[in-house]
């Protein structure tokens, strides 16, 4: 990793980071809680302001990483309005390039978490993969020979809006039975607050599963069984062999295996091997800055 040198911002459901690497070392690290109903003017001031305190400057360079769909021309797009909202055509690229003065590659979280996987971690010479983020929502990116498959709409990848066959609920991005509507960080949350009237949030309940919790437990399966799911339709749709995970959920403990189980009741044929992410959350800062 020691030609990934720059600053990165990863600005996800729950949380914005910045970091700043110098030869594939991490060097400084900020991040803030994201204010999801915050609308665009007020994200792009809390990014600048994360890119200010790492003393970000005209010869860095600079990857930006966000949830939401993010299409050729650098405009960003929520599509699960309950994760981001007021984030509609907003031109990131153009606007973030007058500010700084300077070349600044915009890109899809989950796109860039999947290329730094193929790149450096476990997705490294596979030649059909997928990577899939468990965390506010579900993002994931195919990459085939060492190419993320990507489209110019910037929808590519958003396996979290694949319906599935335990989801009837309408979901945020406005179809009904998603992966994402069982899933996700939010989901889990959801599901928590129905089942035990509390406002847990998706690493409470992890920890209560952990320790024990029937009902927790119960909710983490689900989850998992659906992005089980989600693994054999991708297997069918484009014969991948592995599925990276990543994200707050993804990486927690024995999550990958609980998957993996659930894998392992399809046919054969239909069985990919999960891997955890190899750069964990780091992922999606280094792949900003490799895209
Ligand atoms: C949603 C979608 C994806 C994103 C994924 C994970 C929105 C705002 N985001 O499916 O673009 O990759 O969530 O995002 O529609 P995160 O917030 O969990 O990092």
């Amino acid at each position: 990793m020691s030609d990934v040198t720059g600053v990165a911002i990863d600005l996800g459901g729950t949380k914005i980071a910045v970091a700043r690497y110098i030869g594939g070392e991490l060097i400084d690290h900020y991040q803030v809680k994201t204010e999801s109903g915050a609308g665009a003017e007020s994200q792009i001031t809390t990014i600048l302001a994360l890119l200010k305190k790492v003393q970000c400057n005209s010869s860095d360079r600079v990857g930006v990483a966000v949830s939401g769909r993010v299409d050729s021309e650098g405009c960003w797009h929520a599509i699960n309005t309950n994760t981001l909202n007021g984030i509609e055509q907003v031109e990131l690229k153009k606007i973030f390039e007058k500010r700084l003065k300077q070349p600044v590659n915009i890109v899809n979280d989950a796109v860039s978490a999947g290329l730094a996987e193929a790149v450096y971690g476990a997705g490294r010479d596979i030649p059909a993969f997928a990577y899939i983020t468990v965390s506010t929502g579900v993002g994931g990116v195919c990459v085939l020979n060492g190419k993320p498959i990507v489209s110019d709409n910037g929808l590519a990848g958003h396996v979290g809006f694949m319906t599935i066959t335990h989801s009837t609920e309408l979901c945020g991005s406005g179809r009904i039975g998603t992966v994402e509507n069982v899933a996700s960080g939010r989901a889990i949350e959801r599901q928590a607050q129905l089942l035990k009237g509390n406002d847990y949030t998706a690493k409470d309940i992890v920890e209560f599963h952990l320790a024990g919790n029937d009902w927790a437990t119960q909710i983490v399966e689900n989850s998992a069984a659906a992005i089980a799911e989600l693994c054999g339709n991708l297997a069918a749709a484009i014969g991948i062999s592995i599925v990276v995970v990543g994200g707050g959920v993804g990486l927690s403990k024995g999550y990958c295996k609980i998957i993996q189980a659930f894998i392992d009741t399809e046919p054969k044929l239909f069985r990919v091997r999960v891997e955890r992410a190899q750069l964990e959350a780091q992922s999606v800062l280094i792949g900003a800055l490799i895209g």
